[in-house]
């Protein structure tokens, strides 16, 4: 099969600015925990008795106040007086994050229902004011974060939020004008009162530029060091007008064909719903969750993987057994994901695919076949192979082809199950 293809393609930042220093610990991170968690998590995707889940057809639970055409003051009445989620543990939260070998938390801070999880002056429709559990959710986990050495991040509907900029209006008291004040004056409280906020996940801004510039150049100016989602803008943006724009956040679960050539990231959920759903079942196994992790990487793609905890506080039992077993996973592996580049050719190979770090590629491996293992690696003659987890790195048989760099790896007799096994081969300096 022909290798035509490129060498080692440097992920670069969608933003303008010329410095991109600030990316280097998201580039080396690849691997996030994303949190969608709120009002809707009691709701768990139903509303009088009907279910609106995304396994039902519908939008994701989280967006049950738009599904099933809540008015804003009822929502909140019936909602907020419940959330009281007295299991949450910030120290729970972000030590699974980190058994997981996750390097970064981002959590909604407000989704489109607009209720804010975080002590807001903007508003009273907040977890301070506005239910009896009166904790600040996103104080709790900065702090944790910061204790345990995970970067922290928000997402933020900056745009939808169907309870001040629409329901509200049912009194004719807000207009777009006070609604941007609003977010204002939230983006300030969350760039301000939180400490290092390390990631800002906006969630898909209108068509105004002039909105979105100046949220994107308030981020900038209060936390430098943040990394900024393309969904500051509206996807009708065209990115060389996104001038704030850090990363290409691509389409929800997306698994891109070809290598991305700037920084990008995918958002994927281990069952339908982003936000807690009572029925359902649809869940991916670890193998998928790896499999997932390894391809994005092999495409130079970070990978946010979603929890929906539930309306106590608990991260699922579901979710916490599938994210230990992908931590065990990245404990052997992970120099196989953490601060790779992408594949050093713009394919996957029938048995799987490749990440590469300095003069090391590694072939992450999801099928065996008795011809072997044969790749390109495109930068050299290789001089070792072995099992990523053989603490001995005994040597595979390798041939190699120097005309097209081709290489073939002897699959052992005691070859350990395929899906997920890493190979690393080195190269001579
Ligand atoms: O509408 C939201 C949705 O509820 C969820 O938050 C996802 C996560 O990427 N973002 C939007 C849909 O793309």
């Amino acid at each position: 099969s022909c290798f035509a293809s490129l060498l080692l393609i440097p992920s670069t930042a969608r933003c303008d600015q010329q410095d991109d220093s600030h990316m280097e610990w998201w580039r080396d991170a690849r691997y996030g925990m994303f949190i969608h968690w709120g009002l809707y998590s009691i709701a768990g995707g139903e509303w009088k008795g009907k279910d609106y889940g995304k396994e039902q057809g519908g939008a994701s639970a989280e967006w049950v106040m738009n599904s099933a055409k809540i008015p804003g003051k009822e929502y909140r009445e019936t909602l907020a007086p419940q959330f009281n989620p007295t299991d949450f543990d910030a120290k729970k939260w972000v030590s699974l994050a980190k058994e997981a070998g996750m390097k970064y938390m981002v959590i909604t801070s407000k989704h489109h229902d607009g209720f804010c999880l975080f002590d807001t002056d903007a508003t009273d429709y907040n977890v301070m004011d506005a239910t009896p559990f009166k904790r600040d959710i996103i104080k709790e986990l900065s702090d944790e974060c910061a204790k345990q050495g995970i970067k922290f991040g928000v997402y933020y509907s900056q745009f939808k939020d169907w309870y001040h900029r629409s329901r509200a209006r049912e009194k004719g008291t807000l207009t777009t004008e006070e609604y941007l004040k609003l977010v204002e004056k939230n983006l300030d409280e969350l760039l301000s009162n939180y400490g290092e906020m390390s990631v800002l996940w906006f969630d898909t801004g209108g068509n105004d530029l002039v909105e979105a510039d100046a949220q994107g150049a308030r981020v900038r100016e209060l936390q430098p060091n943040a990394v900024i989602c393309s969904r500051l803008y509206s996807r009708k943006v065209p990115a060389e007008k996104q001038k704030f724009a850090d990363f290409n956040s691509l389409p929800d679960r997306m698994l891109p064909a070809t290598r991305m050539t700037e920084d990008s990231e995918t958002c994927m959920t281990m069952r339908h719903n982003w936000g807690y759903d009572r029925t359902d079942d649809a869940w991916k196994s670890e193998k998928d969750i790896v499999e997932f992790l390894a391809l994005c990487a092999a495409r130079g793609v970070n990978l946010l993987l979603n929890v929906g905890p539930d309306p106590k506080g608990n991260i699922l039992p579901e979710e916490s057994e599938r994210l230990k077993a992908a931590g065990a996973w990245m404990a052997v592996n992970g120099e196989s994901i953490y601060g790779t580049t992408s594949s050093p050719v713009d394919f996957d190979f029938w048995w799987g695919a490749m990440t590469q770090k300095d003069k090391t590629v590694y072939l992450h491996v999801l099928e065996w076949k008795p011809e072997g293992i044969e790749f390109n690696g495109l930068i050299g003659k290789p001089v070792k192979a072995y099992f990523l987890s053989d603490s001995e790195k005994k040597p595979l048989t390798i041939s190699y082809k120097a005309d097209g760099h081709v290489t073939t790896i002897e699959v052992p007799e005691e070859a350990p199950d395929a899906r997920n096994t890493v190979i690393a081969v080195e190269y001579a300096d």
